[in-house]
Order: C-alpha cells, then sequence, then structure tokens
C-alpha cells in the first residue's frame, strides 16, 4: 500500500517548503519537489498545510478517580484524538498505594491493549515508592518500554508521595535512564484551604479555585526543580498554569539547569473569570484551576522563550452527571476537563493565526518536543524519511465551531461550546493508513499500536 501526499506546505518544527511526501507501508519513503512515483492513492494538498501527527502526552483515558472513571475509554479518546489530529497520547497508569507498579500495568494494559484506535504510550505513576517499587522502575525501563515516571505532590491519601519518597525515585530513575514528571502542587496547603473554605460553607466551584493559589504551585514548582537538580535527575513539570511557576523554572536555569515544562491549551486561552456563583464552572474544575490573563501572558512568552517546550491537554472528561457528584461541595466535583480533540484546531487558531506563535513553533510544542522528551523520536513527531507516516493535512482558512453537538469525545459538555476557530483538519494518517477523511473515522478499534519508548536524557 502506498500514498503520495502531492503539493502541501510541510512544516516540521524547523522548516517550511512545498513538496510531495511518498510513503509504503507504514513510513514516509520519500519527500522532494515532483515526485514521480507509482501510489496506490494519491492525496491533493495543494493549499494545505502539512504537519507531522500531534503527540500528547498528558491524558487520562478510563481512569479511576475520585470515586468514578474518566468517561473516555482508551477507543474513545484515541478516536477522538485522531479526528483533532493526535495520532499518539501518552496515557497515565495509576500505581494503587500498597501495591506493586507490574499490578497497575496489568490493569491498565487490560483495558487498553486491542482496543485503542490511534496509537499510545503509558507513564507510570509511582504513589508509593519503596523498596519494592524501587526494583520495578528498571523493569518498567528495560522491559516495558516505560520511561517516563508520575509523581503528584498533592491529593494526599490517594496519589501523594512525600519528599524522602521523591528524592528516592529520582534517584534510582536517574540510574536506568528515565525521568521523573510531577504534578507539582502543594498538597498540604490545598488541603488546608478546602477544609477551611468548607467549614465556612463556601462550597461551589469557585473555591475550587480560591483552595489553589498561585503560590501552592509556584512552592511545589520551586522544590521539585531543587530535588532535580540535587540528584541530577532530569525533571518535567506537567499542567504547568502560571507566572510563579514559571519564575521557579526560570530561576533555576540561573543555575544552568534544564527542567522541562509543559502547559495545557485550557491554560493559554481560558481564565478564572470562568468561575461565576453557579455550579456551571464544575465544566472547568480541573487541577490545578485556570489562572488569570497575566499568566496568559506568561505562558505565551514562555514558550517563544524556550521555557515551555510542550502543549497537552490532562484531557480528563467528566459526563455532567459525574461532575453532580460536587454539586453540593466543590471538592467531590471529579476534577478534570476535555480536550483531546481541539487541542491542535485551538492552539493553531489562537497560536498562529492570531500572531502569537510561529508554525514551527506550532509543530515543535504539539508533535516534535513531546517525542523527543519522551524518546519517541525521530519515529514520531516530525516529517522525515523512514518516520512514521503519522500526518495532518490541515486547511489553514476553514472556519468551524466547536460543540458538544458535533465532538468525538465521549462527554455531553464542551469546554469551549459555540467557539469559532479558524483552521481545520481534513486529513489525519497513522502508520500509513488514512485514519480520518473528511469527518469520517476510517480506523477501527485496535488498530493503535502501543508504543515501547527509549530512555531519555533530558537533553533535547
Ligand atoms: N488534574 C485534573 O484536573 N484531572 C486529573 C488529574 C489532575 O491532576
Ligand atoms: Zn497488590
Ligand atoms: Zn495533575
Ligand atoms: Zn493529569
Amino acid at each position: 500500500m502506498s500514498i503520495l501526499i502531492k503539493n502541501g506546505r510541510i512544516i516540521t518544527a524547523a522548516d517550511e517548503y512545498v513538496a510531495d511526501i511518498f510513503i509504503e507501508g507504514e513510513t514516509i519513503s520519500a519527500i522532494g519537489k515532483n515526485l514521480s512515483v507509482q501510489a496506490d492513492t494519491t492525496i491533493d494538498a495543494t493549499g494545505k498545510l502539512v504537519f507531522p501527527g500531534g503527540i500528547d502526552p498528558h491524558v487520562h483515558l478510563d481512569m479511576p478517580f475520585m470515586g468514578t472513571f474518566s468517561s473516555d475509554t482508551h477507543e474513545t479518546g484515541t478516536r477522538a484524538a485522531l479526528y483533532g489530529g493526535t495520532t499518539t497520547v501518552i496515557d497515565f497508569v495509576l500505581q494503587k498505594q500498597g501495591h506493586s507498579l507490574k499490578e497497575a500495568l496489568a490493569e491498565w494494559n487490560s483495558r487498553a491493549n486491542g482496543t485503542t484506535v490511534g496509537d499510545y504510550s503509558f507513564h507510570m505513576a509511582v504513589t508509593d515508592f519503596n523498596e519494592n517499587t524501587r526494583a520495578e522502575i528498571k523493569e518498567m525501563v528495560e522491559n516495558e518500554g516505560i520511561t517516563s515516571f508520575k509523581t503528584f505532590m498533592a491529593y494526599k491519601g490517594a496519589l501523594m508521595i512525600d519528599d524522602s519518597q521523591m528524592i528516592g525515585l529520582m534517584q534510582e530513575v536517574k540510574k536506568q535512564g528515565g525521568m521523573v514528571t510531577v504534578h507539582a502542587t502543594n498538597g498540604d496547603v490545598i488541603d488546608y484551604l478546602v477544609a477551611k473554605h468548607k467549614s465556612e460553607g463556601k462550597l461551589t466551584p469557585l473555591y475550587h479555585y480560591l483552595s489553589q493559589p498561585e503560590v501552592t504551585e509556584s512552592e511545589a514548582s520551586s522544590r521539585f526543580a531543587d530535588m532535580t537538580d540535587y540528584t541530577g535527575c532530569p525533571g518535567y513539570i506537567v499542567h504547568m498554569t502560571c507566572e510563579g511557576a514559571l519564575n521557579a523554572v526560570r530561576n533555576a536555569t540561573r543555575r544552568n539547569q534544564k527542567v522541562f515544562v509543559e502547559t495545557c491549551i485550557q491554560y493559554l486561552i481560558l481564565d478564572a473569570s470562568l468561575y461565576g456563583d453557579d455550579f456551571d464552572g464544575a465544566k472547568w474544575v480541573m487541577s490545578p484551576p485556570l489562572r488569570e490573563k497575566k499568566d496568559q501572558q506568561t505562558l505565551w512568552a514562555g514558550i517563544n522563550q524556550g521555557l515551555v517546550q510542550v502543549v497537552a491537554t490532562d484531557h480528563c472528561p467528566f459526563m455532567w452527571e459525574q461532575k453532580l457528584m460536587g454539586k453540593d461541595d466543590f471538592s467531590k466535583i471529579p476534577n478534570g476537563h476535555p480536550a483531546i480533540e481541539n487541542r491542535m484546531e485551538l492552539l493553531y487558531s489562537e497560536g498562529v493565526h492570531k500572531g502569537k506563535i510561529t508554525l514551527n513553533k506550532y509543530v515543535e510544542v504539539a508533535c516534535t518536543n513531546p517525542a523527543k522528551i519522551f524518546g519517541m523520536f525521530p519515529r514520531k513527531g516530525t516529517i522525515a524519511v523512514g518516520s512514521d507516516a503519522d500526518i495532518v493535512v490541515f486547511d489553514p482558512n476553514e472556519t468551524h465551531t466547536l460543540s458538544a453537538k458535533t465532538h468525538h469525545m465521549n462527554v455531553d459538555y464542551s469546554g469551549y461550546e459555540g467557539r469559532e476557530v479558524t483552521g481545520k483538519v481534513k486529513t489525519v494518517l497513522l502508520r500509513g493508513k488514512v485514519a480520518i477523511d473528511d469527518d469520517k473515522c476510517l480506523v477501527d478499534r485496535g488498530y493503535g499500536q502501543f508504543i515501547r519508548r527509549s530512555k531519555v536524557s533530558g537533553k533535547i
């Protein structure tokens, strides 16, 4: 099976040029002007952008959390991702405290293996670091192709580890060639503020936001950076939202330290004014919460300064019925927001179309850097001879309106209902197969493959 994509404007993190791409089997076999090849299928990309399939390294599919499960399965979530131009996702396996990493991986494999539509990998969330866990880190890296280890500095009693566990984990992960990633907020301070607001009868979604002030994130980001500096372990801070936290990383650069930073699309374009005085704000109850306009400015600047390397989603959808679990108590609203399908189009529309980032930067933060940081490059994340043929053909001018009525995520509301975007995903290839064409999905459940990842160096 061969495919020729003709005459598109090819965008990578480094280049922009008009050429043809020839695909044989699952990989790109030639790139050039006016290629003279015989292809089974030809796609005319004249006037379109052609960029690598998006990589979303932060999604939660079918995840047990806060007494329920996130509502997208590995099937529905990866299919929705494909509709939105994201061909590979990295999902989180959660160790149960008191149990092993292997048990957790078996549980996630039982839900994801053979059910995904798009390609996927796993981060391992270490929620209980002890001598048994230590011995399993090497197995994860060497045998399972899982090279990133997620930690939580919040959610005490379920997910949080303390600083002594963090240091021990970092030392072991460094030794095995992996990376430690972190949800960096100060869980003790948040728990104190949650309890205080509840005791005062302050129970609406607004108080979710007011229980996680900027300082909880800047303090934890700074502490995490200090611990990675001390241990020498490669570090990555997920879903950064604010100026204070980014300045903690900026400070770390002054001692010549490198800490990777991810933000998510919602923190770039939505702000805390959405937490009004009624329950509607539950749509945006996520952790950390939305912040201020000044934080959006800092994050866009951080992308252009190279301090923020990745734009992900933290996709963690819940049906409105599930959100209602917290209708009388904000602390019972399942935390999370759906965006796996919207990230690439929103980042194009709000970032490239509005002149905040260049096209090359767009590809870098949405495709190339996630692949490099997490050990999938150059198989994923670029358009090059020998790379997987994961490709998006994109119309930069077509406008459309986002809505729960038309999205493919398994969730009955949209955080972006009625928002007009400029730019539309037209055709998506995954490993040499046309997966999406004109709003139709042409690959089945089970087409997605688990991507084993390489050891990482903390350098890109
Ligand atoms: N934050 C969320 O909003 N959802 C899932 C986990 C997290 O840290
Ligand atoms: Zn067990
Ligand atoms: Zn988190
Ligand atoms: Zn998350």
